[in-house]
């Protein structure tokens, strides 16, 4: 496969092209001499011919690598290289492969392949990084048993650890030591992994239901040994849901985690050794916020969890991602639903995953990067590890799980083991074993209609209008579905929309529990008989299907859905429809007109929210968030960043002015949550608390009081935990006071050996509200910090990416010095790590809707990036797609 044409143009790749291999490779014997200068690798593999194809020549990929020599059965064989390949033509139905390469692991700034981190040495090989090591066919549908050899200095490295058991160790001559590995399992090479370094374990052991035991280890540098103990917990509650919920067990002796400070994504589920960015791992009280410790239940569970659902079953191409990836997405909010003892706490973790659906997946599905679930091409494979492939592809599942119920899903996940085990294979056969085990359910009367949401793009507009015959008692909902155009898609079929529907009454009685109604055609009826008076619908509970739902509430109907609807996400939806509403229409105002941002009605909604005693802390903090500068920005036919920004201040700073007194209330209630624990109730305690900080602080900037301003930053000097002290702090730099700038000297000095702490202390700075363009200059004084290295993604990501992608009131600059920022990082940064490169590279993927003078400052930008020569694919994908 050539990656380049002629004139040195990258080449898509088609998902209709997909032929099995010429050849299969069945054993990988591997031998690494390590060191990070000049690592040596020998690769002896038993291939054979793949029996259906004809007499092709043997391709293996490679990518950086030097080679030293090509046996075949032990005798030297004729090869050519061909651009990245290794071409061997001629060859026995089977033989023994030989080939003996060397790498450089310190050089390797990209993080794939084989790299150095802090003097130890990490492999990272989804989705292509394999070659990096030796040359392979680096695809996941060829799976090959692995036993692996590593030697090293063992004063320098003395942990040295390979996927499956280890069998065997001991010393050599020189100081060095070595280590063989062997994988019970077959695997492709994405999944293949080696640590090597100073490593200190937290170790466990369990039993398995069926009594099999289990060794589970936590890797980590030796100072980080007391912030792994919620990791191993998360580990251990992950292990014990799967068997659960699914009936899934471990099948490894060994389980292992490891950690590193340089890593391009969050973690990675190797077999039975996964490796993890610290981010998600490490943790303790000082260290690390409440939404640290939820994000790292979250993705030891979802790496756990591709034990089953990606490494026993895996891909047959890389298109069929999120086969693997939207399952497991699932499978993982499904686990942190189902640890909430509490169905409040169930319902705010579904509205904070629907929020980050809304506010990076809808606009993406609305982008020039929009792509199916399944996509149909692609020029690099790592720019598709996106949130459509992700959180939509969970969506997607979730969806069958309504169609067919619960059980009837687990009945077709157990289906779908039996079938596939031990095999890669595709979405299709995934959705076929879920209907299968449900043969009288919607989802098998509508598969192949069902499965358009594999192959369509883009978000599918729900359009309702409800109807009441008062003297038939007759409710009638009427649904019209379109789905807007999307690159290479211009016209859509009609999807099958699982519609949650529930009626409330205009005094609050609920009329009508949940039904699900399927919504199949472009245009639908539904009728609701014996309805005693004129009702509100409750539509989309639950957010039932990653739709955008249009219905004509009035304020006063949403006000009833706010206060009485059974369906918590719906009441906070209600919320969220009168705040947009409102940004919508101070939007559209003439600036400066004077009309106030809020009208009364949604003021005292919102004082009835926070003052209500039976409604949780994280609820109401979810409530009273107002929507997102991107979320109101999507909804917008064209955009002024600095328009929406002014107005989500100007709501934010009436928020907290009208609601002082509750807003002291509310941090006086919820100030003290005891002895610390990361449970959703405390969490949610402490975000409602740091959530009247930020406001009454903001009320202080706005009157000039100073009082709240320093009970903050006594709050920050006393806290107990680092969520408090962080909210506290939050506090200080958000309002822009005075204070915040020994707050951050204090932060910094306390924590300055905890990296993780000091990317919070960056982010927060470069993430700081504008105040009169300061923040552009601020953030490149940042970067000159002897602290920051561009080189570091978790770095990169939290000065760079928190001003260019998480900062629109910043980054949106008249003039345009934000976007001429971003366009110098993206290229400074494509040269050290295009897939950090192109992640950057994402964040004007908008800039289509923007308004003058923003527009064409933006594609100026973005085309001085793409006139670059030299540029990675994974960079040059990204702005291609952006200019068409
Ligand atoms: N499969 C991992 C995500 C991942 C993908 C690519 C990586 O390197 C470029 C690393 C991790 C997951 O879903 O957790
Ligand atoms: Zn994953």
């Amino acid at each position: 496969m050539q990656l380049r044409d002629i004139q040195g143009q990258p080449v898509a790749i088609h998902r209709e092209d997909y032929a099995p291999p010429a050849y299969w490779i069945d054993t990988v014997d591997l031998t690494f001499d390590l060191d990070p200068a000049k690592t040596r690798v020998l690769n002896r593999m038993r291939i054979r011919r793949n029996a259906d194809a004809s007499n092709q020549p043997l391709r293996l990929h490679g990518d950086e690598l030097n080679l030293a020599r090509v046996l075949v059965d032990g005798q030297g064989a004729s090869f050519r290289i061909e651009g990245d390949q290794l071409v061997l033509e001629n060859l026995p139905d089977a033989f023994e492969l030989e080939v003996f390469t060397t790498c450089q692991p310190a050089k390797n700034t990209k993080l794939m392949g084989l790299f150095v981190s802090q003097d130890t040495f990490f492999t990272q090989c989804e989705a292509e990084g394999f070659r990096r090591i030796t040359y392979f066919l680096d695809r996941p549908d060829v799976m090959a048993s692995y036993s692996v050899l590593m030697r090293a200095s063992k004063d320098q490295y003395p942990v040295l650890l390979s996927n499956g058991n280890l069998v065997e160790e001991g010393d050599l001559a020189d100081g060095r030591h070595f280590a063989k590995w062997v994988d019970p399992f077959k695997k492709p090479s994405y999944l293949f992994a080696l640590v090597a370094g100073k490593l200190v374990a937290r170790e466990q052991r369990v039993k398995g239901r069926s009594g099999r035991d289990h060794l589970l280890q936590v890797y980590v540098r030796a100072g980080d040994l007391d912030k792994t103990e919620h990791a191993m917990n998360s580990l251990i509650r992950s292990i014990v849901w799967d068997e659960a919920r699914f009936g899934l067990s471990l099948d490894l002796d060994r389980f292992m985690i490891v950690a590193t400070s340089d890593f391009n994504m969050g973690a990675m589920e190797n077999k039975g050794l996964n490796i993890f960015n610290t981010k998600y791992v490490l943790a303790n009280q000082a260290t690390a916020t409440d939404a640290d410790y939820a994000n790292i239940e979250s993705v030891v569970g979802h790496e756990y969890f591709h034990n089953w659902t990606g490494d026993r079953v895996t891909c047959r191409d890389w298109f069929q991602l999120s086969l693997k990836e939207g399952l497991t997405v699932f499978r993982d909010q499904e686990f942190s639903q189902d640890l909430c003892a509490e169905a409040s706490a169930r319902a705010v973790k579904r509205i904070e995953d629907v929020r980050v659906l809304r506010s990076v997946q809808f606009p993406e599905d609305a982008g020039p990067m929009a792509h199916p679930v399944r996509p149909d091409s692609y020029i690099e494979i790592s720019n598709f590890y996106t949130v459509t492939i992700y959180e939509k592809g969970a969506e997607v599942v979730r969806m069958m799980q309504t169609l067919v119920g619960r059980e009837g899903f687990a009945a077709g996940m157990k289906l779908y083991f039996e079938r596939h085990d031990g095999q890669a294979v595709t979405c299709d056969d995934f959705a076929q074993a879920i209907a299968d085990a449900n043969p009288h359910s919607d989802l098998t009367r509508l598969l192949p209609q069902f499965k358009r949401w594999y192959s369509q793009a883009g978000t599918p507009r729900l359009k309702a209008r409800g109807t009441y015959d008062a003297a038939e008692r007759v409710y009638t909902l009427h649904f019209d579905q379109s789905c807007p155009p999307t690159p290479g898609q211009s016209n859509k079929d009609p999807f099958v929309i699982p519609v949650n529907v529930g009626l409330i009454g205009a005094s609050g009685r609920e009329l009508l529990a949940t039904q699900t109604l399927v919504v199949t055609q472009a245009g639908e009826t539904f009728d609701f008989a014996g309805v005693d008076e004129e009702p509100v619908p409750s539509i989309l509970r639950g957010f039932s299907a990653p739709v955008v739902l249009e219905f004509d509430y009035s304020d006063e109907q949403l006000l009833t859905l706010l206060a009485h609807d059974t369906d918590p996400f719906n009441r906070w939806e209600a919320a969220q429809r009168l705040g947009l509403r409102a940004a919508m229409a101070a939007i559209d105002a003439a600036p400066g007109a004077g009309a106030p941002v809020l009208s009364n009605d949604f003021i005292e909604a919102m004082r009835r929210v926070l003052t209500d005693t039976s409604l949780d802390a994280a609820f109401k903090e979810l409530v009273l968030t107002l929507p997102s500068e991107t979320y109101i920005a999507e909804q917008l036919e064209t955009v002024d960043p600095q328009r929406v920004h002014a107005v989500r201040e100007a709501m934010r700073a009436r928020l907290a002015t009208a609601l002082h007194a509750e807003w002291q209330q509310a941090f006086e209630d919820n100030r003290d949550t005891g002895a610390y624990s990361p449970d959703p109730r405390s969490a949610g305690r402490r975000a409602l608390a740091g959530m009247a900080l930020v406001s009454l602080c903001l009320a202080a900037r706005e009157s000039g009081d100073t009082v709240w301003p320093g009970k903050t930053l006594q709050r920050f000097k006393d806290a107990g935990n680092m969520t408090d002290r962080f909210n506290a702090l939050h506090a200080l730099v958000s309002s822009g006071h005075a204070l915040a700038a020994q707050a951050l000297a204090s932060f910094h000095a306390m924590f300055k050996d905890e990296a993780l702490v000091i990317d919070k202390w960056f982010a927060l700075q470069a993430g700081a509200p504008d105040r009169g363009g300061d923040v552009l200059p601020l953030v490149r004084q940042l970067m000159k910090h002897p602290d920051f290295s561009i080189k570091n993604p978790n770095r990169a990501r939290s000065v760079i990416f928190s001003y260019c992608s998480a900062n629109p009131g910043a980054f949106h600059r008249p003039d345009a010095a934000g976007y001429v920022f971003w366009s110098d990082r993206v290229i400074e940064l494509d040269a050290i790590n295009p897939q950090v490169a192109a992640r950057l590279a994402r964040g004007l993927d908008r800039w289509s809707k923007l308004v003058e003078p923003y527009r064409g400052a933006a594609r100026e930008a973005i085309a001085r990036i793409a006139a670059r020569p030299d540029l990675s694919k994974d960079t040059l994908e990204v702005v291609t797609r952006a200019l068409q």
